[in-house]
């Protein structure tokens, strides 16, 4: 069953942890960091036996994040797009027969099972959780959630949504190596900040990885 499934937090924050900002993200786009997500979320871990056939990892995401995402990028393509939400599916915007629709993440679980099982969806790889911050709470809050992929970005923006938990504080997260984070994501990564100049101005940021103690 999938209640066992490791979840992974993936999420880009500001130094004050701020994640949204009217129904978007805070700061303009930042080709690289987007392209970061997209191969991460995609990139499906080691061959596992599933009777011979292609994974694909699944990406959980809140109803106003599902709404964030441009209506041409969506559903997210490589990945089985979850959508948590309490209105049904035929009142959601943008929303195909392969979007799996849940009320919680636990439901969102025992969904997708049932769609894999049905033959709806590929066997799921990893999982990810993508936002917002309701389901980032709900997340943080459950054991199987092993580990966050936080992009730092090193520069503030005016956000009224913030990641539940600062993890730069003490807490039960622990800041993992480079060489660590190069391995869960498959990819070498800057040990540098990288930074990209979008609308007239430079930003940077970095990547890391936490994981539970
Ligand atoms: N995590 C990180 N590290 N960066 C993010 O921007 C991010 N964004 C969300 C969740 N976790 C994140 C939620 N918001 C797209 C748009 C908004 C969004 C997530 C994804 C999106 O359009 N993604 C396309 C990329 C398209 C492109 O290349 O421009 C995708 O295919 O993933």
């Amino acid at each position: 069953s999938l209640k066992q499934l490791p979840l992974t937090i993936i999420v880009a924050a500001t130094p004050n942890n701020g994640i949204g900002n009217a129904g978007g993200l805070p700061w303009p786009m930042l080709r690289k960091e987007m392209a970061y997500f997209a191969r991460v979320t995609k990139r499906v871990p080691m061959p596992k036996n599933t009777g011979s056939r292609t994974r694909r990892n699944a990406i959980i995401m809140g109803r106003k994040t599902w709404d964030s995402i441009p209506p041409k990028f969506r559903p997210l393509k490589d990945r089985t797009n979850v959508v948590i939400s309490s209105q049904h599916r035929e009142n959601l915007e943008g929303i195909t027969d392969d979007v799996v629709v849940a009320q919680d993440v636990p439901a969102a679980l025992h969904a997708l099972e049932q769609h894999i099982s049905a033959g709806q969806a590929p066997p799921v790889g990893r999982a990810f959780i993508i936002g917002g911050s309701r389901i980032y709470d709900a997340a943080l809050n459950m054991p199987q959630t092993r580990s966050i992929l936080l992009t730092r970005i090193l520069k503030d923006y005016n956000c009224d949504t913030h990641f539940p938990v600062d993890l730069s504080k003490a807490s039960s997260w622990v800041l993992k190596s480079l060489a660590e984070l190069e391995h869960f994501v498959g990819e070498d990564v800057p040990e540098q900040p990288l930074t990209e100049s979008t609308s007239g101005e430079d930003v940077s940021f970095e990547f890391q990885l936490f994981e539970r103690e």
